[in-house]
Order: C-alpha cells, then structure tokens, then sequence
C-alpha cells in the first residue's frame, strides 16, 4: 500500500467512545473522585466531543442506559450533534439491580425476565430517538455453584429474550451480543465465550452479531483468530477495545500488549473490514481509575491508530509470496517489519494536513480546557461507574 493510501485509510477510521469512561470509576475496593469529572451524560458527551476534536477519528459517543438516562433521547442527540458528534452504540443495563442477583433474562423468575426483556426493548426505543444503529448486550447472568440453576433452561430462556428483542429491531438496527468468560458470575456464564454468542447469533439471523471485548477472554486466547473466523462468515459487529493484564481490567487499549493490537488489526486490514462502510464499530470500554481521563482516552484513540498504521504497512504481496512458498521466516518478517515501523512520525504528517495538532494529548493539556471544567463542575453529583 502506498503511504499515501495508507494515510486515506487512516483518514476514514472510526473509533467509539464510551461515555461511561469519562466518569468516575475505580475497582470494587475504592471508586476514585477526579476533578472535572462530568456531572450529566451532557456533560460526557461534551468531553467526548473534546477528543474527538484533538484526534479527528472519534466521530461517536455510546451510551449506557440506565447510566445516560435522559427525559428526551432526541434532545441528547442534537446535543451531540451541536458538539459535533453523534450517538452510537446503545449499551444496556440488565446487571445492576437488585432483581438480578440471580440472573436477568436468564432467571429462573418470568417476572423478572420480564422485567430484563422490557429493559432491551426500551433500549430499542432509545435507538429510535437517537438514530442508534447499534444496541449491545452483555449479560452478567450466570451462576456461582454447580446445581445452582439448569444451565440448559437458562439458555433457552436466553434464546426466547434475544429473539424478542431481535423481532423489535428496525430495519436498519443491528443487535450486538458481547461476552464474557466470567465475573460476576464465578462457576457458570450464560454467554461465556463468542462461540456461544456466535451461535445465538447465527440462529437469530443477520442483524445480530457478536462484539469482541478484547478483555474478556481467558488468559492466552488467541483473538485474533476469533476476529479471523468472524469475519469470514460475516459476523463479528464489534469490538470493545481494552488492555489486561490478569482479567476485565479495563486498562488504556494498546498499553498491555500493543502487540496483540496490532494481530487484531492486521486480520481487520486482511479482511477489508477498516472502513465504517463494513459496518464494523470500533469502541473503546475502559475505566481510568487512577489516569486522567480525557488524556488517557486521547492516548487510546493514538493506540488504536498506530496499530491500524501498522497494519495498513504490512506488505502484503511480500507476505502473501512468502505464505505460498512455505517460507516460514520470510512471512513472520514481513509482519514484524510492520509491526517494528515508528508510524508516530507518519500519524503526526496525516493529523497536520487534517489541520489538527500533531501531539493531541499536548494540544489538550495547553487548552485549558481541563482547567475550565474543574472550575465548571465543582458543585453537583459527579457521574460514576454505576450511576
Ligand atoms: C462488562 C462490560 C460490558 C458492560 C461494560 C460496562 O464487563 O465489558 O461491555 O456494558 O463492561
Ligand atoms: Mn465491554
Ligand atoms: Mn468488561
């Protein structure tokens, strides 16, 4: 690829926000307070418009629901629009009740179920306000000792939910449908891994597909591959992005292993499947709980851009060459030579044209804009993890 396809490539990436990173957040231990930290899903978005005015390529904002709970959904979107952003991802909320403690659209109470389905579908109808392409699932529901509840009924219970929600969605609404090897729940977990939330998928048709939280997995699980059989039947919607290094760690993406970044992105590149056109949404879920926030989302953005450069660099009529004649060393080189590219210099190049700053975590830091939120914000309920 020439540099100067790579930099068009580069110029139409997308990469989400989550609103509920500019909050305050901590681990079970202690929730942190941060100064600035926004006080309204208004204020969030604001933030967010903020680094996607540093960085160019975090056109969109996802929410989580009841987190981001609004009177009117339309008004928040022409808020965002007004920042010059939009609405993304619809995130639901099925784990934080007390009603769940035994599961949600798993439960073995119907009330409950009832309760849980009806939350996804006025998520749907928050999709309808917002414009929301996307609304995604993630399930803490599962059980912590063997004999607990039936695993079989809890999966069928599972199916009968998503299929009604799947049946509400709009013509051009998709279903995401995240998992997650454990935690909350410590012995079972309904939808553990993508090949359970891969098959769910397959059986409720096309507009449902899977999203990869890349800290979701058990240590060693080689993600890249899952990435590479989702995109050739067509199935992988999404990605979480986030780095671990023991379990849901939700650290900046690219800080644990930006090798591993890069693996994913170069299967991404592989399969044609950069461009927001595929329809594949590329957010980022993380928690900075000690980090300032903003500069640390900013860093993420950088993170996910350098991998991408990286893999847009791999010379892939070398590699493909070298694949075919068996030639073991040369395919491995042709990969690291990318991977061992300082793409900084070429990212700073792309942001001048694009008339931003070269260094955006240093044009944040000058523009005082840190400083005016402490000042703003320093009266009223900060918003949290949780809230
Ligand atoms: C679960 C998860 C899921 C939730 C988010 C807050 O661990 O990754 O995506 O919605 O965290
Ligand atoms: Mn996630
Ligand atoms: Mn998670």
């Amino acid at each position: 690829m020439t540099t100067e396809a790579v930099k068009s490539a580069l110029r139409r990436q997308e990469i989400e926000l989550p609103s509920w990173a500019f909050g305050n957040s901590g681990t079970r231990f202690k929730v942190f307070s941060q100064p600035g930290v926004p006080r309204s899903p208004e204020e969030k978005i604001a933030d967010a418009a903020v680094v996607h005015k540093h960085t160019g390529v975090a056109p969109s904002v996802a929410l989580h629901i009841p987190w981001d709970k609004v009177d009117d959904y339309a008004a928040l979107a022409a808020y965002a629009k007004d920042h010059g952003v939009r609405l993304g991802a619809i995130n639901s909320n099925v784990f934080q009740d007390d009603d769940y403690k035994l599961g949600s659209v798993t439960n073995p109470d119907p009330s409950i179920r009832r309760k849980a389905t009806d939350h996804l579908l006025e998520c749907v109808d928050i999709m309808d306000a917002t414009g929301s392409r996307d609304l995604k699932l993630w399930f803490s529901d599962g059980t912590n000792y063997p004999g607990q509840d039936d695993i079989q009924d809890r999966q069928e219970r599972l199916a009968t939910a998503l299929k009604e929600v799947y049946d509400r969605l709009g013509a051009d609404q998709r279903m995401l449908l995240e998992y997650k090897l454990f935690e909350p729940a410590f012995y079972t977990t309904d939808v553990p891994d993508w090949g359970t939330s891969y098959a769910h998928c397959l059986e409720l048709g096309p507009k449902a597909t899977v999203c990869i939280d890349t800290g979701h997995h058990a240590p060693g699980t080689n993600i890249e591959f899952i990435v590479a059989f989702l995109l050739r039947v067509d199935k992988l919607g999404a990605f979480d992005f986030n780095s671990r290094f023991y379990a849901d760690d939700d650290l900046m993406v690219g800080a644990a292993d930006p090798f591993q970044l890069f693996r994913i992105m170069n299967e991404i590149v592989r399969g044609n499947a950069l461009d927001p056109e595929r329809g594949i949404a590329f957010m980022l879920d993380q928690c900075h709980n000690i980090e300032a926030k903003i500069p640390a989302i900013i860093r993420s953005v950088m993170n996910v851009q350098e991998a991408t450069a990286k893999a847009l660099l791999v010379d892939r009529d070398t590699l493909r060459k070298a694949q075919q004649d068996g030639d073991v060393l040369g395919a491995n080189a042709a990969l690291m030579d990318a991977y061992n590219t300082d793409v900084r210099p070429l990212l700073a190049e792309l942001r001048t044209e694009q008339g931003l700053d070269p260094d955006p975590v240093a044009a944040y830091q000058r523009s005082g804009y840190f400083e005016q939120i402490t000042k703003d914000r320093a009266d009223g309920r900060q918003a949290g993890w949780g809230a």
